[in-house]
């Protein structure tokens, strides 16, 4: 309830225990007593500040709204008067120092000129634990390293003398023009890496007409995002569905209601794979992220993902889907679909699309990549009459990194293809910028690879461009030319300045 008069630096510094715990937060004092077991978080982070101001440790890690709608408005104390309010000064470390010589040495962005160099810029830059939730996948990562070894099993065949002199890659997806055959898939807690977090996304994606999945877990609150759109720039929504029905249902409905155009429900996550790199870094509360769902418990020795995802429901299955079709007019993707079984009862179930995907090599290990997956599903398709079809898109993601990864996906019957971690990286280590780059370069491969594969528009991508033959096949094993390989140099990355 809001006072007449603020409140006192003082007056909120008597309430500073377990028993009776205020912060400030932008300016306004918040009594969190009864939230603090509740808090995604842990309690001991918020215990630190009990009494003080709390912005500065609040403001990278969670949407600017995340407190007033966790907490009921009662809890709501009012303003304080700032120049009463002792400054909570918070130190410079070590690492922090370590870092910001790190980044000030940045290798300079035009001389980033594939997406692998913004992985090596991030590996060197970002934090620790970040580093360690982005880039970790399940047990033994075999996964992870086959969405990329996956695509360098198929192979082009490319056609001459064309006329390539115009080529155009640009596509609509759901209906929604893209200026490339690929959108920016969600990836979560982007503040772990970037003060701005996925904003940097936003502006990137509108100054270049490509399309952001807004992730449910992302750190930026989704309004935030929406917000900061350009006019007539357009989102996607990626959903976890949360254990009460009615969150979901609001949250879905207010995407809807600002515009979102597709509705991405992860189905491959009831429950979330072991990333062993993050569990390893031991999530201790003050790095917390994303507006989690509220009201459910937090395991704080699992690393940052599996200590924020309780609230998503396990019993989620195929008898859900009319309830998604009642509550919304978006069309529905299922992101996650594995097997051409699942293809098939996705398409009778009346959805628009589907991602085959295995969530970045973070889920099931050694579930096969997505590019291997639409070979099957496209053919168990195409035999009951499902292929092609104007009102079902396919689309995949996992492990590209180059636009000829796109192109394969693209020849082999996807639509669009999802990109995530590389995205990612490019706005921790550059933010905007990096994203930027990042678009140009897959312009940059796009115009050349299909130059050089004889397609002037991605319909001229025809399967027969490519021998996707070996693609099953997980061990091809060919005999090693030790000498070639001896006098090989290999390419290398973007360099750090010298320090
Ligand atoms: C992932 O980490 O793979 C995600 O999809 C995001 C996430 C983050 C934290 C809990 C659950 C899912």
């Amino acid at each position: 309830m809001s006072n007449s008069s603020p409140l006192t630096g003082p007056e909120v510094a008597a309430h500073s225990t377990r028993d009776s715990c205020w912060i400030i937060v932008h300016g306004n004092v918040y009594d969190v007593t009864d939230f603090l077991d509740e808090h995604p978080g842990g309690s001991k982070i918020i215990l630190k500040y009990a009494g003080k101001d709390a912005t500065e440790a609040y403001e990278p890690i969670h949407p600017p709204d995340a407190i007033t709608t966790n907490l009921p408005v009662e809890k709501h104390l009012g303003p304080v008067d700032a120049s009463t309010v002792v400054k909570v000064v918070k130190e410079v470390t070590e690492e922090e120092k370590r870092r910001q010589a790190l980044m000030d040495a940045r290798p300079p962005l035009d001389n980033v000129i594939n997406l692998h160099d913004f992985e090596v810029v991030a590996r060197t830059v970002l934090p620790e634990k970040a580093w360690a939730y982005y880039s970790s996948a399940s047990d033994d990562e075999i996964t992870l390293r086959e969405n990329r070894m996956a695509y360098q099993r198929v192979w082009f065949r490319p056609r001459i003398l064309r006329n390539v002199d115009q080529v155009d890659w640009s596509t609509s997806i759901l209906g929604v023009k893209s200026s490339l055959p690929v959108y920016i898939s969600a990836t979560a807690l982007g503040k772990l890496g970037h003060p701005d977090g996925e904003i940097c996304l936003t502006r990137a994606a509108a100054k270049h007409g490509v399309i952001q999945m807004i992730a449910t877990l992302a750190s930026c609150s989704f309004d935030d995002i929406i917000d900061a759109a350009a006019p007539g720039q357009e989102f996607f929504l990626q959903l976890y569905v949360n254990r009460d029905r009615e969150i979901t249902r609001k949250y879905v409905q207010h995407a809807e209601q600002r515009g979102v155009k597709g509705l991405f429900i992860t189905v491959d996550a009831p429950q979330l794979g072991r990333r062993e790199k993050d569990m390893r870094m031991k999530f201790v509360g003050d790095d917390a992220g994303a507006e989690v769902q509220k009201g459910h418990e937090v395991k704080k020795d699992q690393g940052v993902a599996r200590a924020i995802s309780s609230f998503i429901d396990p019993t989620l299955s195929w008898k859900d889907i009319p309830w998604f079709r009642k509550i919304t007019r978006m069309p529905i993707i299922l992101k996650g679909i594995a097997t051409a079984e699942d293809a098939i009862l996705a398409y009778e179930s009346g959805v628009q699309g589907i991602v085959l995907s295995n969530h970045g090599g973070r889920q099931l290990d050694t579930s096969r990549s997505g590019i291997e997956v639409l070979v099957e599903v496209v053919s168990a398709l195409r035999l009951r009459g499902y292929f092609p079809s104007p009102n079902f898109e396919i689309y995949v993601d996992g492990g590209v990194r180059r636009a000829s990864d796109v192109l394969k996906a693209i020849a082999l019957g996807a639509k669009a293809v999802g990109v995530g971690r590389p995205f990612l990286y490019a706005f921790c280590a550059y933010g905007q910028d990096g994203v930027e780059r990042a678009i140009q370069i897959f312009r940059e491969e796009f115009e050349m690879n299909m130059r050089l594969l004889g397609a002037r528009t991605l319909d001229e991508l025809v399967p027969e461009m490519v021998d996707a033959s070996a693609l099953t096949s997980h061990f091809v094993s060919t005999p090693q030319d030790n000498l070639f390989n001896s006098t090989y140099q290999p390419l290398v990355t973007a360099k750090f300045r010298e320090s």
